[in-house]
């Protein structure tokens, strides 16, 4: 089954990834790529640093062509963290799993309120140093999911398959919610 984590920066889709990937899931995070990337100091992740760290989404095409490399028809599982990011790549994603006969079977959207995520990601930043969770770039994240990526919400709503999870509680607590989610689709 395919399953796509949607939910602002730091509403926990790639703490929730990495536990379905512990489930048997493969775990396809553009965040994961892209950072890889640049810390690479590949010609792409030269290209990719400033939008990064600044918190400004990359282009569309070049995300969906990341995907598209790591995809293919003989996965039985797959998480999505944090692609889809805009309707644009939703539907990149539906022709490429169309291309295998599949289909997006859930997409989970973890809700977070605005004050939990800046200080879940002031954590982060003190802690590990991320450099795209400063103020700065903190402020254009967010304000790139309210303008691009909630729109995914009416998308996957209208085809029944978008289902809400509170993600403010304790990690054990979502994951539970969404495993019981998942279960009805396995
Ligand atoms: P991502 O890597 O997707 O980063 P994110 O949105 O900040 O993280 P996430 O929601 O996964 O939070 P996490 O679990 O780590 O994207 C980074 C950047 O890459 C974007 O800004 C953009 O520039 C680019 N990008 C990525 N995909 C793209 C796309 N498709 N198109 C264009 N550009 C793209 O959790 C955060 C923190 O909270 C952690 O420290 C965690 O320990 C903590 N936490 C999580 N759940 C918790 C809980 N329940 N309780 C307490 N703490 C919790």
């Amino acid at each position: 089954m395919n399953v796509v984590l949607l939910g602002p920066p730091a509403s926990g889709k790639g703490t929730q990834a990495k536990l379905l990937a512990d489930r048997g899931f493969l775990h396809l995070s553009t965040g994961d790529m892209l950072r890889a990337e640049r810390n690479a100091c590949t010609d792409l992740g030269c290209r990719i640093a400033t939008a990064l760290d600044a918190g400004e989404l990359v282009s569309d095409e070049l995300v969906t062509e990341l995907i598209r490399q790591r995809l293919s028809g003989q996965h039985v599982n797959v998480v999505f963290d944090g692609y889809p990011r805009t309707v644009k790549q939703a539907a990149s994603l539906d022709s490429l799993l169309a291309s295998f006969a599949q289909t997006v079977d859930v997409a989970i959207a973890l809700t977070v309120d605005t004050h939990l995520l800046l200080s879940r990601m002031t954590k982060r930043y003190c802690e590990q140093g991320r450099s795209d969770d400063n103020p700065d770039s903190l402020r254009r994240r967010l304000q790139s999911y309210d303008e691009m990526t909630s729109q995914l919400f009416p998308y996957y709503r209208k085809r029944g398959v978008l289902v809400e999870i509170d993600g403010m509680p304790q990690v054990d607590v979502v994951s539970s919610q969404i495993a019981a989610h998942i279960g009805r689709y396995q």
